[in-house]
């Protein structure tokens, strides 16, 4: 029995996952690589340094930490000029009612997210107080696929991962959930997240009766 829901942030509750995108696609782009949606799949939910070796990767560049360190930055000095000119409108339709349902309905509701940016971004779009934890890159030493921070969100709501349900948008995402024994649905293309329990386009085609009847 589910007795506890984790969001993923990019992708699932705002369309951050796009800024993040035009942030690398900006760096590739000075870097001569050539960088597209479909590249972007492979970084999502990822860590920030991970993200950008694979795109160095894509252009066979070999660059120093130094180097690396810079370019990381720069992408995200323009990651976060994109978010702070983000309206709380941009909150996907439907999540805040989604949330408090199923608070209502007596599970408890984490958010976990790989970014360092998460805690402006909830702070941005005003909904911190959603969430009974909250847990980000910052508190974490590997980054998804790697399960823990979906284990560190179970911990500290005190439910047993076979309890948990993850909502996530990245590939990564649905194998870190796999990896920490929980159930999982993938918000997106199912092609992309057909290791998910349940694909749906939107985080709001779910409610409790989803929930119910297919968990
Ligand atoms: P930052 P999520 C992830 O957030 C993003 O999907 C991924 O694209 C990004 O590289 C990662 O956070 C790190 O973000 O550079 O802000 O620390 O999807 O887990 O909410
Ligand atoms: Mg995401």
């Amino acid at each position: 029995m589910i007795k506890a829901v984790i969001f993923d942030l990019d992708g699932v509750l705002v369309d951050t996952a796009h800024y993040h995108f035009l942030a690398w696609q900006r760096l590739a782009s000075e870097l001569g690589i050539e960088f597209t949606e479909k590249e972007n799949e492979q970084l999502k939910g990822v860590s920030r340094m991970r993200s950008l070796e694979i795109i160095l990767d894509m252009g066979n560049l070999q660059l120093s930490q130094e180097e690396r360190n810079k370019l990381a930055d720069k992408k995200n000095k323009w990651f976060v000029q994109y978010i702070n000119q983000m309206k709380a409108t941009e909150l996907f339709p439907g999540v805040h009612e989604l949330i408090t349902s199923l608070r209502q309905n007596g599970l408890k509701v984490a958010l976990a997210s790989s970014s360092k940016n998460a805690d402006t971004v909830l702070t941005l779009l005003g909904i911190k107080e959603l969430f009974d934890v909250i847990v980000d890159g910052t508190m974490i030493v590997h980054t998804k696929p790697d399960p823990e921070i979906f284990l560190l969100a179970a911990k500290k709501l005190n439910i047993l991962p076979s309890q948990c349900l993850v909502f996530e948008d990245a590939e990564a995402g649905i194998q870190a959930a796999l990896a920490a024994g929980m159930k999982s649905v993938g918000v997106g293309s199912p092609a992309q997240l057909g290791k998910a329990n349940l694909v749906l386009s939107r985080v709001t085609d779910f409610d409790t009766s989803t929930l119910k009847k297919k968990f």
